[in-house]
């Protein structure tokens, strides 16, 4: 089977949670609109009347004759077939719900710097950037760290592991300051970190080209602003 990812091809954002299970797996897949003309199939899934089921934003996932978007519920599909989940119910639930809780993490994270409207430059935004990402620093952010770091974790690796690792990489990005505070109260996630980007597939990918850098445009932004 080879997979078609179709999301923005300048930013890591929600695709990186996706890009990650497959290289992590060695799957077969194509991140269509880093292709020639990939941006205008994209668009054509999204936007044409000829497309029943059309997604509502990137990323989705062609599989064959299947097209699924939001991140979350793509990984649930796709993790059981790369060998990232298992394939009991009970399981399989238990992996989307921490991974549903990632994707409010994650546009907790988003709204530090968009706090009113995505549509709005930052510096549109910016008084009210700085009091959420205060209450972000000091409130959510712990919250979430000391959530995931508390969970029984088993020795086998799922996608939920692999978002995790994006997690800790984006937040060093986006506020190191305030991570390297927060760390030596989170060892277990820290250490995770690290054993996952060792995965040798992943260490391979990280380092190549296809691993798109942390930028200005993504969800984690480094502001030192929003990071005191
Ligand atoms: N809940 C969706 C959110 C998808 C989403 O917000 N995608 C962004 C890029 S990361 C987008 O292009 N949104 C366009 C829009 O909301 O208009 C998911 O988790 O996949």
């Amino acid at each position: 089977m080879r997979y078609e990812l179709y999301y923005w091809p300048s930013i890591q954002g929600r695709g990186e949670f996706i890009r990650l299970a497959l290289e992590d797996a060695g799957a077969d897949y194509v991140d269509v609109a880093r292709r020639p003309k990939g941006m205008q199939a994209m668009m054509h899934l999204m936007q044409s009347r000829s497309v029943k089921k059309r997604p509502f934003a990137p990323p989705f996932l062609r599989a064959g004759e299947l097209v699924i978007a939001q991140t979350a519920m793509i990984l649930h599909w796709l993790a059981p077939r790369l060998g990232l989940a298992p394939k009991a119910e009970a399981a399989r639930l238990w992996l989307h719900q921490q991974q549903l809780t990632i994707a409010d993490w994650l546009v907790e994270v988003h709204d530090t710097h968009h706090p009113i409207a995505s549509g709005l430059y930052y510096e549109d935004q910016k008084p009210e950037s700085l009091r959420r990402a205060q209450d972000f620093r000091g409130e959510r952010l712990p919250k979430y760290l000391d959530y995931f770091e508390r969970l029984e974790r088993g020795k086998n690796i799922s996608y939920v592991e692999l978002s995790l690792f994006q997690m800790t990489a984006g937040l060093r990005y986006a506020f190191p300051l305030t991570m390297v505070a927060l760390e030596p109260r989170y060892p277990k996630l820290v250490a995770l970190h690290d054993r996952v980007m060792q995965r040798p597939r992943l260490a391979a990918y990280l380092a190549s080209k296809r691993r798109i850098a942390f930028n200005q445009q993504g969800i984690f932004r480094r502001y030192p602003e929003l990071d005191r």
